[in-house]
């Protein structure tokens, strides 16, 4: 779906990060043809730089030349202007538009944290255990919020019948979940500890919108993850 397009979008990435994959998949869902430019981290471009001088962080989307930063932002953006183009991304009834919003927050702070210290920040394989306790104990509550969400497991994806703000947002870390997985020897998303997550993620994956974007090749991943580690050395 990646290439210039009507629209004149542009996306800033790097194929494995959360956030890229997130903004990619909503701009599948709503169907729209965009360039997409991997970065280098470790030498980040002059476009990049100049489009999110604050965080120096991808994704950063160009919307005819304007850059839009941060990828929550950015999903909000791609749903505000595209309205009544694809699905919606966020609910349209308030009350239901914070439930989506609470826990995509909570995703970026628990969920992020656990990522960065199983994979990035762990100094020995105690370290990185504490972390996998620590991802195991959000996604226990999120196998909660999505029992809720899904009328207890009735439907699909948070979002109901089709996907939303909240699968968008989880969803773009699969593909680091299925390297942690690899190095634990164990799926991440426990089918015998949260099972309506489990399966969850197995549609997730399976969607048109996440195939080609959420990453599969965990071998793949895991070599990359060594090269992100040695630009941040
Ligand atoms: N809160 C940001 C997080 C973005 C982020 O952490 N991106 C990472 C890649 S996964 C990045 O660009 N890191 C480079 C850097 O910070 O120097 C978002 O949601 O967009």
């Amino acid at each position: 779906m990646a290439g210039a397009g009507a629209n004149d979008l542009k996306v800033l990435g790097v194929w494995t990060s959360p956030f890229v994959i997130r903004v990619r998949i909503a701009l599948n869902m709503k169907g729209l043809a965009y360039e997409y430019v991997e970065e280098d981290l470790g030498n980040k471009s002059a476009l990049l730089l100049g489009s999110n001088p604050v965080h120096k962080s991808v994704p950063v989307l160009l919307h005819a030349g304007r850059a839009i930063n941060e990828s929550q932002i950015i999903l909000q953006y791609i749903d505000e202007v595209w309205a009544g183009i694809g699905p919606a991304v966020l609910p349209s009834d308030p009350y239901e538009r914070a439930v989506a919003r609470f826990w995509a927050a909570y995703i970026d702070d628990k969920v992020r944290s656990a990522w960065l210290g199983m994979l990035f920040r762990c100094k020995n394989e105690e370290e990185r255990a504490e972390a996998v306790a620590r991802a195991g104990e959000a996604l226990d509550t999120l196998e909660g919020a999505f029992r809720d969400c899904s009328e207890g497991g009735k439907k699909p994806f948070f979002g109901g019948d089709g996907i939303g703000f909240v699968d968008v947002v989880l969803g773009g870390y699969l593909g680091w979940f299925g390297a942690v997985g690899k190095i634990i020897g164990r799926r991440l998303i426990d089918p015998a500890r949260t099972p309506l997550l489990a399966a969850w993620e197995d549609r997730f994956r399976a969607a048109d919108v996440a195939k080609g974007v959420v990453p599969d090749d965990v071998d793949k991943v895991l070599a990359f993850l060594q090269t992100l580690l040695a630009i941040s050395k």
